[in-house]
């Protein structure tokens, strides 16, 4: 707020704003000067006075600032004039300073020539000039020179451009020469390039046809195909599941059994068309019962059933990694001291043209228990292959050496105790090779695959040739030499052995094909038992439990620990007062006969009251001090036993009691009892 008293305002130019003005008309004005700090009547003191007043004001403020600017002007000219008057003193004073502090180049007079000295070298100058063009003949002589020089120069510089044209010309050439090889080279590329996708497509459009003539031409093999990895994957399944659910035990398998390096392994491995597993000659090789899946298809490949890895079968590298792989299972098989184990490696071979069906080959049958073996060794081996054969339904290939005497044979005896009319044996004769070389009486072998001299009947009658006694020869190898070896054989020649009963192919299509009727008739049947049985089970069950629906094994768990666990809770409801009294009595029952026995009698010998009170007083002290406490914990143990019993027997009464879990919680409850224990 800017009030002034009147002869102030007049004394000094003051701006009173108009606002100022307004805001303080009708107001008390008794108030200080702002000027002069007297308290006055101030300048304003209503509406007219200030209209007056800010008009004067506003006129007196455009004088006032004319007035301000022309003394802000001269203001500035004597600041510009002062600064300049004073900036020069500053000036000439600094450069006087720097002057000063430059260093003395007095010396430096002696050793330049002066102005005059200058003028007499350059007079000496020019008259040598003078006197040099008018020599005669130097300065041509000089130019001549030069010019032959500068001549020299042209021609150099003239065969070097020459020379680098031609430099380019020829690169040139060779560029051109590299482009032209590429080009062909990429053309023969392309030519080859469609050459091979041809070629490619041609494989593929083939092999598609050979699938789909497959699949024309038999649709039931088709059906065989997706229907083995079933089958596989169902024998896996039970074996996996409970080892007391036999089922599995009856669906079929090809089972290969035979005396010991008869030759089984090598006989599954023809069929499986690759040397999958370890190898060695005079010793067991095979020490656990090993289950192959054989199926067609495109690659040739094997898989352990429950590892990832496949081995592609036409490496001989990954071949061998997996004959390793199998010793390594078979010796963990066989470990804790044992020689043979029951253990079963499961693992699948697929490839070209492989016959569809599941076989397990299993260790040797022998007859003498050698030092390095366990001493149940032989029992082991014959209760595995009786296990194993014992299926109704396994197709028994029982193999048997050609090459050794058959009176040494031991498994014809076990085939034809478990399968005494043949209906599902495939005899199959070994190293027919070696057998027509140690040959004295050629009928004797006809007499064999006829079926007449062992003690054992079979569906079929077999020759082959599976190995050759080397243990690195491929499968290639043995498959040539036994082809090799019957269409040059004298037994095939002589008709001792008939075509249809030669080879490793014969066989294994005869086996597939036994196998598949075995797996349809058997299928069939087990599909009917099992109808069969499921309805007896349901029936039973409505019978048996009327009030319960079907449950499956985990709801049934589940039932039965509800109901355990309610029990113990109905116990835990029993009253202190209860369980006083029930042990109590219980006590009583147990200590009631020792304490008259043993404490009150003998001291009412005496006929002293008080040695009677003293006697009786000593002895229960001793009682209850070393035998009443174990006695009491004994006691009610047994009576929460006694009364856990009770509560069960009591629900058992009831009219919806189903007794189905009855064994169960008086099982649990033994169970508890053994394993209670109590705290030290
Ligand atoms: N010459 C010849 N040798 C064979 C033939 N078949 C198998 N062998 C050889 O006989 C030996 C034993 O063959 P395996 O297939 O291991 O016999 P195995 O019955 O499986 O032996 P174990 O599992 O130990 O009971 C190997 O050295 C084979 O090379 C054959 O037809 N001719
Ligand atoms: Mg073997």
């Amino acid at each position: 707020m800017y009030l002034f008293c009147k002869s102030c305002l007049n004394s000094e130019i003051q701006v009173i704003t108009r606002r100022h003005l307004l805001s303080n008309v009708g107001t008390n004005w008794q108030k200080r000067c702002l000027s002069c700090h007297a308290f006055r009547p101030l300048l304003v003191n209503n509406r007219k006075n200030a209209k007056n007043l800010m008009l004067y004001s506003i006129h007196k403020r455009n004088m006032f600032t004319a007035v301000r600017l022309l003394r802000s002007v001269l203001k500035i000219r004597y600041i510009i004039v002062g600064s300049a008057v004073g900036g020069g003193l500053q000036a000439s004073r600094k450069y006087e300073e720097w002057k000063e502090s430059l260093p003395k180049f007095e010396w430096i007079k002696d050793l330049v020539p002066d102005n005059g000295q200058m003028g007499a070298i350059m007079s000496n100058l020019m008259a040598m000039r003078d006197k040099l063009t008018a020599e005669d003949g130097l300065m041509s002589k000089l130019n001549a020179n030069a010019n032959q020089k500068i001549e020299l120069l042209k021609q150099w510089i003239e065969e070097a451009k020459e020379q680098q044209q031609q430099r380019d010309q020829s690169s040139g050439d060779e560029k051109a020469r590299i482009q032209r090889l590429q080009d062909e080279l990429i053309t023969v590329q392309l030519k080859y390039q469609k050459e091979i996708e041809r070629l490619e497509k041609e494989n593929r459009n083939l092999k598609k046809t050979v699938l789909l003539r497959g699949k024309q031409n038999n649709s039931v093999r088709k059906v065989k195909k997706s229907l083995i990895d079933l089958y596989s994957e169902v024998l896996d399944e039970l074996s996996d599941y409970d080892s007391n659910y036999k089922t599995q035990d009856h669906l079929p398998r090809v089972i290969v059994v035979g005396d010991q390096s008869s030759g089984k392994t090598s006989v599954l491995e023809m069929i499986a068309g690759a040397r999958i597993f370890p190898r060695g000659a005079g010793e067991m090789m095979t020490r656990s019962p090993v289950k192959v899946t054989l199926k067609e298809g495109p690659y040739h490949t094997a898989r352990f059933k429950d590892s990832s890895r496949e081995f592609d079968l036409t490496k001989q590298s990954e071949l061998a990694d997996l004959r390793r792989e199998v010793e390594i299972r078979m010796k963990s098989c066989v470990k804790n001291g044992r020689t043979v184990s029951s253990d079963v490696i499961a693992m699948t071979v697929e490839g070209p043209g492989i016959q569809r069906m599941v076989l397990v080959d299993l260790p040797g049958i022998i007859s003498t228990v050698t030092t390095e073996m366990a001493e149940d060794t032989r029992d082991a081996i014959k209760a595995i292959t009786k296990t194993y054969m014992s299926n109704p339904n396994a197709i028994i290939l029982c193999i048997q050496d050609g090459s050794v005497d058959a009176e040494r044979s031991i498994v014809t005896d076990i085939v034809s105790q478990m399968d005494p009319n043949g209906k599902r044996t495939i005899f199959v004769l070994t190293k027919v090779d070696l057998a027509e070389q140690n040959m004295t009486n050629p009928s004797r072998l006809q007499k064999i695959l006829d079926g007449k001299l062992f003690p054992m009947k079979a569906l079929g009658y077999f020759a082959v040739v599976t190995g050759r006694g080397n243990r690195d020869d491929t499968i290639q190898a043995i498959k040539e030499y036994e082809s090799q070896f019957f269409s040059n054989s004298k037994l095939c020649k002589t008709g001792i052995l008939n075509g249809s009963q030669c080879t490793t192919q014969s066989l294994s299509l005869a086996v597939s094909e036994c196998f598949w009727k075995m797996v349809k008739a058997s299928v069939e049947q087990q599909a009917d038992a099992f109808k069969a049985t499921r309805f007896n089970l349901e029936t039973e069950w409505k019978n048996s439990f009327p009030r319960l629906r079907e449950l499956d094994r985990d709801e049934l768990f589940e039932k039965a620990k509800g109901e355990i666990l309610d029990e113990i809770v109905n116990l835990s409801q029993l009253s202190p007062v209860y369980w006083e009294e029930v042990i109590s009595k219980k006590l009583w029952e147990r200590v009631g006969f020792y304490v008259f026995e043993q404490i009150y009698l003998p001291a009412a010998q005496t006929s002293d009251s008080g040695t009677f009170n003293t006697q009786v007083d000593i002895r229960l002290k001793q009682w209850a001090d070393q035998t009443l406490p174990n006695k009491s914990v004994d006691v009610g143990f047994q009576t929460l036993q006694e009364e856990f019993n009770r509560l069960i027997e009591k629900n058992k009464s009831l009219k919806e009691h189903d007794n189905i879990f009855d064994f169960l919680k008086i099982s649990v409850a033994e169970e508890s009892i053994k394993r209670h224990s109590w705290e030290t």
